[in-house]
C-alpha cells in the first residue's frame, strides 16, 4: 500500500513537472502517457516469496492499474529433464520466473531483490526505459526500484541483461509478460503460456545428475536440453486439456538464448497468429510461428475432433532434446 501511494505520488510530481511524453509513441502503441523512467537502489529488507504457480497458467489480471512486480533474485537447484538437476539462476526460484499480466496503460512497478550471489538485473522488452537507468545491475544484497507505462500490448521477452548476458539468460533467468490490448484479446478462449528455451549442461565433479551451465557449450549454441516452461517434454508427461470447437491462445515467448523456436501444433492450423502479440500485426492461416530469441507470438486455433495434438518446435533436433508436448482435447 506505501508503495502504491509512493508511485501515485511520483506519477503526479512528473505530471505537474511535464516529464512524460503524452504524444502517441508511434504505430502499434496505445495512446497512453509514458512517464521518465527512474530508479532507486537500496538495501535488500526482508521479503516474502510469492508460491509458484503452473507456468502455462496466464495469472488474473489484477485489479487497478499499477501493477506491483516483486522479484527476487535465487540461485536454485531446478529440474529441466528428468533426473537432471541444474545450478540455476532465477526469478523468484523458477524457471521460467513468474508470468506477469497487465493492461496497456498500466504502471508496472518494480521491485527486485538480490538474494544471490552475484549481480543481476531485469530487461523488459515491453517496457521503454533507458537501460542504463531501469535495468542496471543490482549487487548482492540490494534492492532496485522503478517503474514504467506499458505502452505497447503483446506477449514479452523479461530477462536478466548483466553480462555475460548469454551465461544469465542460459542459467535461467526469464520469463514472460503479457500486456492486453484495450480492449482485450477477443473471444473467451482457453489461454496457455509457453516459454522455450534451451540449456547446456554439464556435469559437476563427482556427480550423477548435478549440471551447472558450460559457457563453452553456450557459446557455440549446442543445446543438449531443449524445454517449454523449464523442463524437458513437461506437457508430454502431462498432456494439457482443451476442448473441441473452443477457441485455444497460445502466448509464446522464445527465451533463446541462442535457438529459434518454429512452433507448431500437429493436426491444426492457427487461425490467426499476432506478431509479438500485437493486434495489428495479425496473420491467417499459419502453420507453424516463427519467433526468434527474445521474440514472442500470439497464436489462436481450433480443433474440431478429440485427440491427442502435439505441440512442437518444428526445428526437429530441438523437439528431439524436449520441445514437445501434448494437448489433449475431449468433447
Ligand atoms: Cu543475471
Amino acid at each position: 500500500m506505501r508503495r502504491l501511494s509512493q508511485c501515485i505520488a511520483i506519477a503526479s510530481a512528473l505530471a505537474i513537472a511535464g516529464c512524460g511524453s503524452s504524444s502517441k509513441i508511434g504505430s502499434g502503441a496505445a495512446d497512453v502517457r509514458v512517464p521518465t523512467v527512474e530508479a532507486q537502489v537500496t538495501k535488500a529488507g526482508s521479503f516474502v516469496l510469492p508460491s509458484a504457480v503452473n507456468p502455462e497458467l496466464l495469472p488474473q489480471l489484477p485489479s487497478g492499474d499499477v501493477i506491483h512486480v516483486d522479484l527476487v533474485l535465487l540461485d536454485r537447484d531446478v529440474e529441466i529433464a528428468p533426473d537432471m538437476h541444474y545450478r540455476a539462476w532465477t526469478f523468484n526460484g523458477t524457471v521460467p520466473g513468474p508470468v506477469i499480466h497487465a493492461k496497456v496503460g498500466d504502471t508496472v512497478d518494480v521491485t527486485l531483490t538480490n538474494k544471490a550471489m552475484m549481480g543481476h538485473s531485469i530487461d523488459f522488452h515491453a517496457a521503454l526505459a533507458p537501460p542504463n537507468v531501469a535495468y542496471q545491475t543490482v549487487a548482492p544484497g540490494h534492492t532496485l526500484h522503478f517503474s514504467w507505462v506499458a505502452a505497447y500490448p503483446g506477449v514479452f521477452m523479461y530477462h536478466c541483461g548483466t553480462p555475460p548476458v548469454l551465461a544469465h539468460i542460459s542459467n535461467g533467468m526469464y520469463g514472460a509478460i503479457i500486456v492486453d490490448p484495450k480492449d482485450g484479446w477477443g473471444d473467451d478462449a482457453q489461454d496457455y503460456v509457453f516459454v522455450q528455451s534451451e540449456f547446456y549442461p554439464t556435469l559437476m565433479t563427482g556427480s550423477k545428475d548435478d549440471y551447472f551451465g558450460d559457457l563453452t557449450k553456450m557459446r557455440s549454441a549446442l543445446a543438449e536440453v531443449v524445454t517449454f516452461n523449464g523442463l524437458a517434454f513437461r506437457y508430454r508427461t502431462n498432456p494439457l486439456p482443451i476442448k473441441v470447437g473452443k477457441l485455444v491462445r497460445v502466448f509464446v515467448v522464445d527465451a533463446g538464448p541462442s535457438h529459434f523456436s518454429a512452433f507448431h501444433v500437429v493436426g491444426t492450423i492457427f487461425n490467426k497468429v499476432m506478431l509479438d502479440g500485437n493486434p495489428e500485426n495479425v496473420t491467417m492461416g499459419v502453420q507453424t510461428i516463427a519467433i526468434p530469441p527474445g521474440g514472442g507470438a500470439v497464436g489462436e486455433f481450433t480443433v474440431q475432433q478429440a485427440g491427442t495434438y502435439p505441440f512442437v518446435t518444428h526445428s526437429f533436433g530441438d523437439t528431439d532434446a524436449g520441445g514437445l508436448g501434448l494437448f489433449q482435447a475431449t468433447d
